[in-house]
């Protein structure tokens, strides 16, 4: 590292040392120009380490990449200290703006003491190792379940008890990530604190152009307005789980065992639409036998997506994307599943990573990282402190915006299906949407409000199990199917938890994409109802969506927003026009049955 922390360092992070000359707008600018060069060397060096560690795990690979990202971090943490030399000289406002996400860019801030930076960015990549390697041995059987295996149990068994088997067999996995978990939020909290934040959890608030607690409130806000809405679902989907398993295993008025949902941490819900289902109209279609009768590879699920982005106007993925992206687990060493989308290089360098599976699930979480890489390609020609979203819930949120397009046309149009199923299905089709993205909101909620109080030290190791529980019932209303303890942990059985990935994001995304769909609906002229509209080939809607995307996050999210929906504010009011008919069908279902739990 050309920079070592050096004790006068610490004179100036408070401001502008006693008796020096305040700095120049163009020592500011050669700062910034070096701090840039710096972050992409070692961005690069970092990101190339980490995906072989993703795609190779083995405990050199680990150890190879936490060096790299100990480096990276290190130098961003320096940076963010020196960039506070500069407070109050009067900057241009892009160069004002550079300096503050130099002061936020960071996820995890290592401390300066190097002992501790080491095992900090080593416990990460063990955890996430951990997690990515974890798998579930049933007594007397020869062969071990992974959690690709067992996410096809929860989605397809109707089986209570061998749901029950594959959620505690996926649970034991964590503990032993406890202890490291402790020492992380340790560590990390340190090297918070050395950058002058509360706590990790108020340095990942920060980030969002706003005073932290307005943004916490924000959340509240948001989630106030969908509530009724989930409620109704929640109601809903218990009824027709008792009708379906009996009152022995699902209550009439408390909350719903965790493993009935179709989904390991019962965040979405559409795997179990065929027992939920609308009685009058039946499912509609099905995705999954659709792509599976024709054999449908990998690659074509993505080529699928792909075509959707550059029927905007988008230029196709360059050819090393379809060289080096990750579409099959491999089946001699272990990688880590979890979908995600990279840019190496932050310019061409693309890829996926993803052990795809050919269901209508997999399908729609393509487009979902290819709207991460689209992003990052219309960014590229930013400076690189502003080669990033305008904040990270439009990263999540642009893929799946493109996915509300997968409308029953659209499929007809690029030949998956026949024919659409008329308007009389409408009902089943929003009540499967229900299922993925009104089920989620809680969840995308509450694992970052059990991890800021966990930052803050409201909520102690020796309760973490506890409180976790205590916040799914709260927004939920779910139970564990098993008595808990603090033996278990279950926050770490999810992998952003386990590879310390914030989560607020995908919260943002769920209300966000409504949003820019509803936008870029009107933009394409569709006058239907919002879950009939697709923007699949037109190019207003993609130059509306290609103009905010290439601003990347060089200006403030709100302004961001405004130029892709119109208006500075987050807003529920398109999840909610989208879902309105459902809405009224769901308290016709519901009359007579007690809400909540
Ligand atoms: O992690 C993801 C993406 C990668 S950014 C697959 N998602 C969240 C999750 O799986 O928990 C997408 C939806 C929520
Ligand atoms: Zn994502």
């Amino acid at each position: 590292m050309p920079y070592s922390f050096a004790p006068f360092l610490a004179l100036l992070i408070s401001g502008v040392a006693l008796g020096a000359p305040r700095p120049t707008i163009a020592q500011a600018r050669t700062f910034l120009d070096d701090a840039e060069k710096q972050l992409l060397t070692l961005g690069v060096e970092a990101a190339r380490a980490d995906w072989v560690k993703s795609t190779y795990i083995t405990d050199d690979t680990e150890i190879l990449a936490a060096h790299a990202d100990e480096k990276a971090i290190n130098a961003g943490v320096v940076l963010a200290k020196e960039a506070a030399k500069f407070d109050g000289v009067p900057l241009p406002e892009d160069m004002a703006r550079k300096m503050k996400l130099l002061k936020l860019s960071l996820t995890m801030a290592t401390p300066a003491n190097p002992k501790e930076s080491e095992e900090l960015t080593r416990i990460v990549a063990g955890m996430e190792g951990t997690y990515g390697k974890g798998k579930y041995c049933p007594q007397g059987q020869s062969k071990c379940l992974d959690l690709e295996d067992l996410s096809k149990i929860m989605a397809n068994s109707r089986d209570p008890n061998r749901l029950l088997d594959s959620w505690r067999g996926w649970h034991a996995i964590s503990p032993p990530i406890r202890q490291p978990f402790a020492r992380f939020v340790e560590l990390s909290n340190k090297g918070a604190r050395e950058l002058g934040f509360k706590d990790s959890g108020a340095m990942w608030r920060e980030k969002y152009d706003m005073p932290p607690d307005a943004f916490a409130k924000e959340m509240d806000r948001l989630w106030d307005q969908v509530r009724p809405l989930y409620l109704a679902l929640h109601t809903y989907v218990r009824s027709r789980l008792r009708e379906n398993y009996g009152e022995s295993v699902v209550p009439a008025t408390g909350p719903i065992p965790a493993h009935l949902l179709g989904n390991m941490w019962a965040q979405s819900w559409e795997n179990i639409y065929a027992l939920v289902a609308p009685k009058e109209t039946g499912v509609g279609y099905n995705l999954t036998e659709v792509l599976k009768s024709r054999q449908t590879e990998p690659k074509q699920m993505v080529r699928y997506g792909e075509s959707f982005f550059t029927s905007l106007g988008f230029a196709p993925l360059p050819p090393t994307f379809w060289e080096r992206s990750l579409f099959v687990k491999p089946t001699d060493h272990e990688v880590v599943c979890h979908a995600s989308a990279w840019d190496i290089d932050t310019l061409d360098d693309l890829r996926i990573k993803m052990c795809i599976d050919i269901t209508d699930e997999d399908f729609l979480v393509i487009h979902h990282e290819l709207g991460h890489n689209f992003y990052q390609r219309a960014y590229k020609t930013q400076p690189l402190l502003f080669r990033d979203s305008a904040n990270d819930g439009f990263h999540e949120a642009v893929g799946d915006t493109i996915a509300l397009s997968v409308t029953p046309d659209y499929l007809v149009k690029i030949g998956l299906l026949a024919k659409a199923p008329d308007a009389s299905k409408d009902i089943g089709l929003l009540l499967h949407k229900a299922l993925e993205k009104i089920a989620f909101l809680p969840f995308g909620l509450l694992i970052d409000q059990w991890r800021w109080k966990v930052f803050s030290g409201e909520i102690k190791p020796e309760d973490y199990n506890k409180a976790w529980w205590e916040l799914r019932l709260k927004y939920q209303g779910i139970a564990p199917p098993v008595g808990r303890t603090e033996a278990d942990f279950d926050p770490a059985a999810k992998y952003h938890v386990a590879a310390n990935v914030p989560y607020a994001r995908y919260f943002l995304a769920d209300i966000l994409q409504f949003q820019f769909h509803r936008a870029l609906a009107q933009a394409a002229g569709c006058t239907e109802p919002l879950n009939r509209c697709s923007i699949y080939g037109n190019k207003a809607a993609g130059d509306r969506l290609n103009a905010m995307l290439s601003m990347g996050t060089s200006r403030p999210w709100p302004d961001e927003l405004q130029a892709i929906a119109g208006t500075k504010q987050m807003d529920a009011t398109a999840i909610l026009d989208y879902f309105a008919p459902l809405k009224i069908w769901l308290d016709e279902q519901n009359r007579g049955k007690t809400a909540g739990w």
